[in-house]
């Protein structure tokens, strides 16, 4: 009671020194007790239980995946100062335990957490935004990292976003280079490495790039919000080329572009935010499906792929000039990654393939 007394309201009609020192303990009490009370109330309902986590210097993106596979979502942070990523396994009770750090290149500003080596452990590619390079760090399945290996992308990578852009089943890497103005596609070896980059000119200073199929031929496609000059869509060849990429107008200053069907017509449309102007841009989409066939021939088999899954289409027939008729060949249709395939000896003549949808 002595170190409280100190603090104590005067009491405010003292008569005598026991009535004063009665009355000192009851107005001592009453606080004591709301404090007691509002203690228990933030046990018991925290309503702004905002813990935070210590990461590295000026931490700019950040990605979420199970890492160690324990079912809990663990936590990847780029720290675009201190040019190194930190992971936060995640805890039961929504925390994480303490930070655990890996060099990058410099700046890194750009984060996406895949598969790039196929053994089933996610791994991370950073985008350095200085460096002008990737580092990818092969996970070892058990939230640790191995040290990152370094491969050219441009200078200034501002949003990594990753695909099958030649239908190989194994991931690879879009770039939206800010500084230069372009996209570098990176095709992915399937065992952790993307040795060459090639890249796309878009619009000025390109912010992010996302993945879709727009134009429904069944092979992906690149939308990039270029943040000085509107949307660029660049049509996949489905050998991990693309065309050149088209413009769009948007709002000002457009940064990332969300992709749905936003009018319920099965075509994919686009959602640009404006970063500048407070507002967003729908662009709906008005192409129609052209597949694209794609021809391999060897000496003894010429190959057609059809580009939609072959769930979407049936081989109905063939013919050839000599023929004359239409001829049964669901013998001759395999798929191969989902995709349709006509397999025929190669003659002198020409062939048609008759094909219906399901
Ligand atoms: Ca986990
Ligand atoms: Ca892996
Ligand atoms: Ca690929
Ligand atoms: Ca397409």
């Amino acid at each position: 009671m002595s170190l409280l007394s100190g603090t104590a309201p005067s009491p405010t009609h003292p008569n005598t020194e026991d009535t004063m020192e009665t009355n000192r303990l009851k107005s001592l009490l009453l606080p004591l007790i709301l404090l007691g009370t509002m203690v228990d109330l933030a046990r018991a309902t925290p309503l702004f239980p905002n813990p935070s986590f210590a990461v590295g210097d000026h931490p700019v993106v950040s990605a979420s995946a199970d890492l160690n596979g324990d079912g809990l979502a663990d936590l990847v942070v780029a720290n675009d100062y201190s040019s190194d990523v930190s992971v936060l396994l995640g805890r039961p009770g929504r925390t994480f335990k303490a930070e655990h750090r890996y060099g990058v290149g410099q700046r890194p500003f750009a984060l996406v957490i895949g598969d790039f080596n196929g053994d089933g452990r996610a791994d991370l590619v950073v985008g350095n935004y200085f460096s002008g390079d990737l580092s990818i760090l092969l996970g070892s399945g058990d939230g640790t990292f191995a040290a990152e290996t370094r491969f050219g992308s441009g200078f200034s990578s501002h949003y990594i976003t990753s695909g099958d852009f030649n239908a190989d089943g194994k991931p690879d890497l879009a770039v939206a280079n800010q500084g230069s103005g372009n996209v570098a596609v990176m095709l992915g070896t399937g065992n952790g490495t993307f040795p060459a980059s090639t890249t796309y000119n878009v619009g000025g200073s390109p912010w992010s790039v996302a993945v879709a199929d727009l134009n429904g031929d069944g092979i992906t496609d690149l939308v990039v919000a270029n943040s000085a000059s509107g949307i660029s869509v660049l049509l996949g060849n489905g050998d991990g080329t693309f065309e050149a990429g088209a413009g769009f107008s948007a709002g000002t200053v457009p940064s990332y572009v969300a992709i749905g069907d936003f009018n319920g017509d099965r075509r994919l449309d686009l959602l640009a935010s404006n970063y500048g102007s407070n507002t967003v841009s729908l662009l709906l989409n008005t192409s129609t499906a052209s597949p694209k066939l794609t021809i391999s021939r060897t000496n003894s088999f010429v190959t057609v792929s059809w580009p939609y899954p072959s769930t979407g289409f049936l081989l109905e027939s063939a013919t050839s000039l000599t023929q004359g008729s239409w001829q049964g060949v669901s013998q001759s249709s395999v798929t191969n990654n989902g995709h349709l395939e006509i397999t025929f000896a190669p003659t002198a003549q020409e062939s048609y393939f008759r094909l219906r949808t399901q």
